[in-house]
């Protein structure tokens, strides 16, 4: 893929494979009218390219080559550029669902000059006809993708340019740092003036605050984007299992009172509270010499390594155990919620101790036989993954790790530009780090991004958006 492909016309099937109500063929490009002339011919004999922008027409496809015959009947939509999803002529054609219409509709189209798009490639002619910008378009994957209301609000906040904005107000005060440190190169017999030297100062910390502002956003933005990887652990027979259907609603693992039962670890999707969550229930960690629980504890513990949270399950009515004493020193210092189960049976568990070995850990009791405590175990949860990052409020949120980095290089040389005003550096010290700044914000919004960065990003996108 490169830039000049805009030259092109191309052609994808929309919606998703398999049985369904429509499937849509769409077409962008300089000849999508030309060849929806070819290939539709409407009941009064009217041609695509005399139809008016955003109007919907009946018709029939049809295959010239086989005498006219009728491929499918369909509903045809004009959008002509620049007023469209990728500033080009656009035409959608709504077949009957399933794959043999689409399919024939797509063939026709290419055989009348239309070329098959890549993935993502509506949406990359967008951004290259400068429709949206890069942010934006890794927006639009995102707004696919989201499980949740609050991925969905992340994703919907950055498509609609809330992200763009804060970038291009950053960079807008950095080109003017950059201007006026420039203007002294030009005159190098005048260093930077006193007073204009403490403006540069102000500015560049002021910069340097935002982006660090920005970038402290990210551990939520990463959670609603990519879900959290939450792991039930703990030894056999405490209720791990029972806890995992429990938070799933329904009873996808095998529960039962004979220690080892889960063997494997297996993962699931939750929506908590808005957060989406990978939840995984793991085999019980003890000593075994059985080679297949063995194999089990092995995954529970390469899990358990992974985990962005624990929920180490202890159980109320056994005494604090030697496994229960390792596991909790696997968990170690990982972000973790004790949860003592079995709080309907008789207590054994020592609190004193357990104190001495969590210390000030978020300890909750529940029963999950008993439905108790269920709502606070939820609440304890998503506040624990919240914890330290802002509520959900306003402003733009960082929630990409490209957009991280580059966000961070950024930073980090606005900070020594802060630095070398500070110090009295020559001025062409400053503005090579300056520049830097400058190019690494400019990246993220998709200027002077390299063409194999944009295959990358629009690689991920499925065919047709
Ligand atoms: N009384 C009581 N029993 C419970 C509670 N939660 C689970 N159990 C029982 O404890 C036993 C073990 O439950 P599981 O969920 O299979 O335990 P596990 O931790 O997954 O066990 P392994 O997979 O063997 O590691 C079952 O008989 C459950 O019914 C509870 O809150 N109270
Ligand atoms: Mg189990």
């Amino acid at each position: 893929m490169n830039r000049l492909d805009t030259e092109d016309t191309i052609v994808a099937i929309s919606t998703p494979i398999g049985e369904g109500g429509i499937a849509i063929v769409r077409l962008s490009g300089p000849d999508a009218l030309k060849i929806a002339d070819d290939i539709f011919i409407s009941r009064k004999g009217a041609k695509p390219s005399k139809f008016k922008t955003y109007t919907t027409h009946y018709g029939h496809i049809i295959d010239k080559s086989q005498g006219k015959k009728t491929i499918d009947e369909v509903i045809l939509t004009v959008m002509r550029a620049p007023k469209s999803y990728t500033k080009e002529d656009i035409v959608e054609i709504n077949c009957h669902g399933g794959v043999q219409a689409a399919r024939r509709v797509l063939e026709l189209a290419v055989k009348s000059g239309g070329r098959v798009a890549d993935p993502g490639e509506f949406t990359k002619r967008a951004f290259l006809n400068g429709r949206i910008d890069l942010t934006q378009a890794e927006a639009v994957l995102d707004v696919i993708r989201a499980k949740t209301d609050s991925s969905l609000k992340v994703a919907m906040s950055q498509l609609e340019g809330e992200l763009s904005r804060s970038i291009n107000a950053i960079r807008e005060d950095a080109l003017n740092v950059a201007t006026q440190v420039e203007a002294s190169i030009d005159f190098p017999e005048e260093d930077i003036e006193t007073a204009d030297k403490e403006e540069l100062i102000r500015k560049t910390a002021d910069i340097a605050g935002r982006l660090k502002k920005l970038l402290d956003t990210y551990d939520e933005g990463m959670v609603m984007r990519e879900g959290v990887l939450a792991i039930i652990c703990g030894k056999p027979n405490v209720g791990k299992s029972s806890l995992m259907n429990l938070l799933l609603k329904r009873d996808r693992v095998i529960v039962s009172p004979i220690p080892g039962t889960t063997r494997d670890a297996i993962e699931e999707f939750i929506n908590l509270r808005g957060i989406p969550i990978r939840l995984v229930d793991t085999a019980g960690i003890a000593e075994t010499k059985n080679i297949l629980d063995g194999e089990g504890v092995k995954k529970s513990k390469s899990y358990l390594e992974a985990a962005d949270i624990c929920l180490l399950v202890l159980d109320g009515s056994t005494k604090i155990e030697k496994p229960d004493l390792d596991i909790i020193k696997l968990v170690g210092n990982k972000k973790k919620l004790i949860v003592v189960n079995k709080s309907d049976l008789a207590r054994k568990l020592d609190a004193k101790k357990m104190k001495e070995l969590l210390g000030d850990a978020n300890i909750i009791e529940i029963s999950v036989e008993k439905k108790k405590n269920i709502a606070l175990l939820e609440k304890a949860i998503s506040e624990i993954i919240l914890a330290g990052s802002f509520s959900q409020g306003e402003g733009a949120i960082v929630s990409n790790a490209r957009h991280k980095a580059l966000l961070d290089k950024s930073r980090r040389c606005m900070l020594s530009v802060n630095k070398a005003l500070r110090t009295g550096a020559g001025p062409e010290l400053i503005s090579i780090d300056l520049k830097e700044a400058i190019f690494n914000l400019g990246l993220v919004i998709g200027k002077s991004v390299s063409d194999d960065v944009l295959d990358r990003i629009f690689e991920q996108f499925c065919i047709g958006k």
